[in-house]
């Protein structure tokens, strides 16, 4: 049993080896394809995005970087690069991974990479290229690809045509990487396509990361599972082979739901971080956390403050599961004792370590509440609420 004393090392220095990248687009207005409630709040430029972002890193302490959509976020590509480097030094954090944006051009509609056009292919890799450009250019590591592309119906595309046509793609983008970049390859069950997706699980994440280069890894998304998989032995797989590359980190209880971290279920982070927990302190530089989500009912930034605490608890608690008292539990199949060890981390509240190891790192104890107190969300949503085209009654 640990002492009070070694438990709180061990939560300090799990904190403090925690960070979490924010998505730009989580602070801009978003729905769902029903319509969306338009924020008077909700950040519409590149600077609203980053000023946002710095507010969420002065409350949280752990989220010094931005991930930014090219196109959405960089319109102008490597020619917006001085105009981010200037808001990063403004407002205090860092572009991170650069997404490149493969699904809402018209040209898309029967694919990108993926597209039975030579032609749409070749612009769409073009377009990859270009996103490496601009990583290179910001300084960022990881070019995350989320790719949107497949069919609806049986019968009206080539599927293993398009394998290789994708495999092609991904090994030119892979060959345009700079020494310290990496290509994630996420995968997605369905949606936008609900008869095929082209990179629909892990384990076509995994080929396609391996045909495309060593410097290419798996992207796990939490919301991009069926209801029953078992994510974290997805996880322990990827971690196992060496192909995790990181994760979008949101909640679900149908589909792709985007709801925030731990809402639903908190105790599947939890393993997920066990699994990651177990692999020790070095694999840790090479996983990058991010969170996608973008909320069409929650206020954006209390939205995201919420989220990066609950990723904060909940990678406490799986920092506290004591491993060493666990590993014989296990080898001698002494469940009940096993489980109970394991969900007893789970269950342990964690919070007022937390609050302790904001006050010693002079952050809020309670960022949410320091947030609400701040007026922040008042202020831009005065500022920003008059850009906002008034919203017609439907009567
Ligand atoms: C959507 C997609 C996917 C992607 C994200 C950002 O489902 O998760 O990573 O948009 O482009 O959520
Ligand atoms: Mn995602
Ligand atoms: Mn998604």
């Amino acid at each position: 049993m640990q002492s009070d004393s070694a438990l709180q090392d061990l939560a300090f220095e799990a904190l403090d080896s925690f960070q979490i990248e924010i998505p730009s687009w989580g602070f801009a207005n978003t729905g769902t394809r029903f319509g969306k409630f338009l924020q008077p709040g909700a950040a519409s430029t590149l600077e609203e995005k980053f000023c946002d972002a710095g507010q969420v890193h002065k409350l949280t302490g752990v989220t010094p970087t931005l991930a930014l959509h090219v196109l959405w976020d960089l319109p102008n590509g490597v020619g917006d690069a001085a105009t981010v480097r200037a808001l990063e030094s403004q407002y205090g954090v860092v572009a991170g991974s650069i997404n490149p944006n493969l699904f809402q051009d018209q040209e898309f509609k029967f694919g990108s990479l993926c597209n039975p056009s030579a032609e749409i292919r070749e612009r769409s890799v073009a377009y990859m290229l270009d996103s490496v450009d601009i990583a290179r250019k910001l300084g960022s590591r990881d070019i995350s690809l989320w790719l949107p592309d497949g069919s609806n119906y049986p019968g009206t595309q080539n599927i293993r045509k398009r394998i290789g046509w994708l495999e092609e793609a991904l090994q030119q983008t892979h060959a345009k990487l700079g020494p310290e970049q990496r290509l994630l390859v996420e995968y997605k069950p369905f949606e936008p396509a609900f008869y095929h997706t082209d990179i629909a699980d892990w384990g076509m994440a995994a080929h396609l990361a391996a045909k495309a280069g060593p410097q290419a890894r798996v992207l796990v998304d939490t919301g991009h599972h069926y209801a029953a998989q078992n994510i974290e032995q997805i996880v322990a797989w990827l971690l196992h082979t060496g192909m995790l590359g990181g994760f979008h980190f949101n909640d679900r209880r149908y589909a792709d739901d985007d709801l925030t971290l731990g809402s639903i279920d908190p105790y599947q982070i939890f393993r997920i971080f066990h699994e990651i927990q177990l692999s020790g302190k070095d694999a840790l530089g090479q996983i990058a956390f991010m969170i996608d989500q973008s909320h069409n009912l929650k206020g954006k930034m209390e939205a995201m403050v919420q989220t990066v605490a609950a990723g904060q608890e909940l990678w406490l608690k799986a920092a506290l599961v004591d491993r060493e008292a666990l590993d014989p539990l296990q080898e001698k199949c002494d469940l009940v004792a096993a489980e109970e060890l394991f969900r007893g981390a789970f269950w342990r509240d964690v919070r007022p370590m937390l609050k302790e190891w904001r006050r010693m790192r002079g952050l809020p104890v309670d960022p949410l509440a320091t947030l609400a107190e701040s007026g922040y969300v008042q202020r831009i949503s005065v500022e920003r609420g008059s850009k906002l085209a008034p919203v017609t009654s439907y009567a």
